[in-house]
C-alpha cells in the first residue's frame, strides 16, 4: 500500500493498523520518519500511555507535518513539537451537586488550556459520561490546528465533565452548571479563555453558565460563545459548524467541477451539528438518507425533508427524545438498532456524531458502495485505519479541524460582536462564514500542495494540508514569542 513517496503520512498505507498501544512499533516500521518525529512520539507516548484518544491525535498530526519540520529546522532547534503537544496548563475540580431529590452527586471537572500563541484559549465544554482528561486533551489539541485555520486570533482549549445530562430535570441541569462554573470562574474570562459548546453542552447549559458567572464576576463580557440572541449572542452560530461543514464540502467537490444536487448522503448524530448541516444538505438539493443516536440509526429511501427535519429538532431539542421515534412517525422508514449509517450506498458521507464512529472496515464499505467525499462534522471521527482507507481510494476527504472549523469560526464573530458591543445581520455573518470555509479550504490546499508529496493536480491530501497549515501559524507565533 502507498509507499510511493520518501515521507510518512497517515493514510499513505505505511501504518497498518497501528493501535495506540504501538505507536512505537508502528513508528519503527516507518523507516522513512525523522529521529525528531520518532523521538517525540516515544515521548509523548510514554508520558500519556494512558491516553489513547490523545496519542491518536498527536501522531496524526506530527506524522503528517514531517515535510515542513524537514524543510523548517527552525521548528526543531526550538522544540516546537515538544511543546506543542504539552498542554499549557490543565486544571481539573470537584463537582459536587444535589439532584431533585436532595441526593448529592460528584462529578470531575477539567480544563484543559492548550496553546495561547495566536490568541486567548477557545473551545467548547463537553458534558459526557465518557469525558476523561485523554479526551479533553484529544479535542483541545485538535482545536489548537482548527483555530489556527480559522483566520481569527484564537488559542486553542477544551473542557468539560463526566456529568451525564441525559435524563436529569432543567433544574438538575442547572444546578450542575452552577456549581461547575463556580470553580471555573477563576480561570476564564473574555481575554483568557473562552469556552463554548460541545457535546451535550448547548444553549440551555450555556445559559445556565453564563448567569453564574455573571452573578459571581458582577461583569457582563463575552466570556462563552452560544449565547442566546438578546444577551450577546450571534446570528448563524448554532448553524455555523453544519453549514460551515457543508460549504467546505462544496468547495472540495468544486474542484472537481461538481456539486451536490442530487447527492445521497448519510449523516450520523441528531445533534446540533448534524441538524444544521443536514438542513443546509436539504438547501442545497441533496437527499439525506440517515440521522443517527447513540442506540442507532434511522433509514429514510425517500429522504430527510425539511418538514421531516423540524420534527427532529423538536424531538431532539424540545423534547429531547431518541432517533427511534422517526421510524414510528413516518412511513417507509427503517430503524437500524445499534448499528452505525455507514453500510448504506451513499456518494457522500458526513459523521458528525463522536470520536472514532467511523473504523478502517466502515471506511472501506464506504468507499466500495461508491462514496467519493466524506466530510467530519465530529472531531476525529474517524480511526487512523478509516483515514488511510479515504486517503488511498483518493476520495474527497474534509478532515475535521479543516470541515468543521465553521462552529469555533462564528464563535470567533460572536467574540468580535461582543467586543463592539453590536450584532452583525444574519447575512452578513453568514457570508463571513462562506469566506472562511473558501479560506481554510483554499490555505490547506494550497500547503498541501506545497509539502504533501502524494499532492498532484485530480487529489488532494487536506490531511497534510491542514495541519501543516494549522501547525506553521502557531508554531511562528511561538518563536516569536520565546520560550514560555
Ligand atoms: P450534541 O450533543 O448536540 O449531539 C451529539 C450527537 O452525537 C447526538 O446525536 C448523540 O447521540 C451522538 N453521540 C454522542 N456521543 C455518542 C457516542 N459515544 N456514540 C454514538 N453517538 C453519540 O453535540 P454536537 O452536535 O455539538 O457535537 C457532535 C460532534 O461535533 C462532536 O464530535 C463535537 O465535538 C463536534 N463539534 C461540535 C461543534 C459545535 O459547535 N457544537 C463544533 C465542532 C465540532 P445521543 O443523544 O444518543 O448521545
Ligand atoms: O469542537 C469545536 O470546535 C467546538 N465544540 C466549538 C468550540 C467553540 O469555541 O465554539
Amino acid at each position: 500500500m502507498g509507499g510511493e513517496s520518501s515521507i510518512i503520512r497517515v493514510g499513505a498505507g505505511c501504518w497498518s493498523s497501528p493501535g495506540i498501544g504501538e505507536v512505537e512499533s508502528a513508528a519503527s516500521h516507518q523507516k522513512n520518519m525523522t529521529d525528531y518525529t520518532t523521538r517525540v512520539l516515544e515521548t509523548v507516548r510514554s508520558k500519556n500511555a494512558s491516553e489513547p484518544e490523545f496519542l491518536q491525535a498527536v501522531q496524526e498530526v506530527i506524522t503528517t507535518i514531517e515535510p515542513v519540520l524537514e524543510a523548517r529546522k527552525k521548528y526543531e532547534q526550538n522544540c516546537i513539537l515538544e511543546r506543542i503537544t504539552e498542554p499549557e496548563r490543565t486544571i481539573i475540580f470537584r463537582v459536587p451537586w444535589t439532584d431533585d431529590a436532595g441526593k448529592i452527586h460528584i462529578n470531575r471537572g477539567f480544563r484543559v488550556e492548550f496553546n495561547s500563541a495566536i490568541g486567548p484559549y477557545k473551545g467548547g465544554l463537553r458534558f459526557h459520561p465518557s469525558v476523561n482528561l485523554g479526551i479533553l486533551k484529544f479535542l483541545g489539541f485538535e482545536q489548537v490546528f482548527k483555530n489556527s485555520l480559522t483566520t481569527l486570533a484564537m488559542g486553542g482549549g477544551k473542557g468539560g465533565s463526566d456529568f451525564d445530562p441525559k435524563g436529569k430535570s432543567d433544574a438538575e441541569v442547572m444546578r450542575f452548571c452552577q456549581s461547575f462554573m463556580t470553580e471555573l470562574q477563576r480561570h476564564i474570562g473574555a481575554d483568557t479563555d473562552v469556552p463554548a459548546g460541545d457535546i451535550g453542552v448547548g444553549g440551555r447549559e450555556i445559559g445556565y453558565l453564563f448567569g453564574q458567572y455573571k452573578r459571581l464576576r458582577n461583569e457582563f463580557t463575552g466570556v462563552l460563545t452560544g449565547k442566546a440572541l438578546n444577551w450577546g449572542g450571534s446570528l448563524i452560530r448554532p448553524e455555523a459548524t453544519g453549514y460551515g461543514c457543508v460549504y467546505f464540502a462544496q468547495n472540495m467537490l468544486a474542484t472537481r467541477g461538481d456539486d451536490f444536487a442530487g447527492k445521497r448522503c448519510l449523516v450520523s448524530g441528531s445533534g446540533n451539528v448534524a441538524q444544521y448541516l443536514v438542513e443546509k444538505l436539504i438547501q442545497l438539493g441533496a437527499t439525506v438518507l440517515t440521522m443517527s443516536d447513540s442506540n442507532g440509526t434511522v433509514y429514510d429511501p425517500e429522504g430527510i425533508n425539511a418538514e421531516k427535519l423540524a420534527w427532529i429538532m423538536d424531538l431532539k431539542n424540545v423534547r429531547r427524545g431518541r432517533i427511534s421515534e422517526y421510524a414510528k412517525q413516518f412511513k417507509g422508514v427503517q430503524y437500524l438498532e445499534n448499528q452505525r449509517p455507514w453500510s448504506i450506498p451513499c456518494d457522500c458521507a458526513f459523521p458528525c456524531a463522536t470520536q472514532n464512529e467511523v473504523n478502517g472496515a466502515e471506511a472501506a464499505t464506504l468507499v466500495k458502495n461508491g462514496c467519493i467525499l466524506v466530510a467530519e462534522g465530529a472531531n476525529m471521527p474517524t480511526d487512523l485505519d478509516g483515514i488511510a482507507v479515504y486517503l488511498n481510494s483518493k476520495i474527497l476527504y474534509g478532515p475535521a479541524k479543516a470541515a468543521n472549523a465553521g462552529g469555533v469560526a462564528v464563535s470567533g464573530l460572536e467574540m468580535a460582536q461582543n467586543s463592539q458591543r453590536l450584532n452583525w445581520t444574519p447575512d452578513e455573518v453568514d457570508s463571513k462564514l462562506h469566506d472562511i470555509m473558501r479560506s481554510i479550504h483554499e490555505n490547506a490546499y494550497n500547503h498541501a500542495r506545497e509539502f504533501s508529496p502524494d499532492c498532484t493536480d485530480s487529489f488532494i491530501n487536506y490531511v497534510a494540508g491542514a495541519n501543516i497549515a494549522g501547525f506553521v501559524k502557531v508554531a511562528d507565533a511561538m518563536i516569536d514569542q520565546g520560550l514560555v
